[in-house]
């Protein structure tokens, strides 16, 4: 009932999307998952102190990579990372906290893992940009609607967090 009415809110009153309860939408992606990537994913996110609200394995169509990389479709490289993003199951997320958009893609690093640093996922995982084991959303606009995307209403859970008095001032 809680999750019903933060929802409606939040709907009614789009910036109570943001602060704490901002979202990001994760996936690692078939390198990823296929290099056993996926705990070591998870772990960073859940000891950085973001909160888990939606995680399953999904085996993409070929209809949702190209909706979901729609901005990239007139890139040499669209067809490739359609094929590439189709060629095994990925881990979809989605995380929760205090600008947990931003913080998540300095987590991830820079798109090319040869300029991603050391530390970020990329920089310690990868060496290619056509095989860079994730993806994270680059705007809260962006994550509101690859969220919508992946993701029904009812897969992302609303829980009682009890570290967040010892995460949040
Ligand atoms: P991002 O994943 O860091 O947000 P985007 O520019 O949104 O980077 O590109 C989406 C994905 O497309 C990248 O993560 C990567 O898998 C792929 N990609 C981007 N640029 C190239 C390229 O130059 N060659 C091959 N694949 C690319
Ligand atoms: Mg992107």
């Amino acid at each position: 009932m809680i999750c019903l009415l933060l929802a409606l809110f939040a709907h009614l009153f789009p910036a109570a999307g943001s602060g704490v309860q901002e979202r990001t939408f994760l996936a690692v992606k078939p390198d990823g998952v296929q290099r056993r990537l996926v705990g070591e994913v998870v772990r960073r996110f859940e000891t950085k102190g973001f909160k888990l609200v939606a995680l399953k394995l999904v085996q993409a169509s070929e209809e949702l990579l190209r909706e979901h990389y729609a901005e990239l479709r007139e890139r040499p490289f669209f067809s490739r990372l359609i094929k590439y993003m189709g060629s095994g199951p990925v881990v979809a997320m989605v995380w929760q906290g205090l600008d947990v958009v931003r913080v998540s893609r300095a987590l991830i690093g820079a798109t090319d893992p040869a300029d991603a640093l050391p530390g970020t996922i990329r920089g310690d995982f990868c060496i290619e940009v056509g095989k860079n084991v994730i993806h994270g959303s680059d705007s809260v606009e962006s994550a509101r609607r690859e969220i919508a995307l992946w993701f029904r209403p009812e897969e992302l859970l609303c829980w009682e967090d009890g570290a967040e008095h010892w995460l949040y001032e």
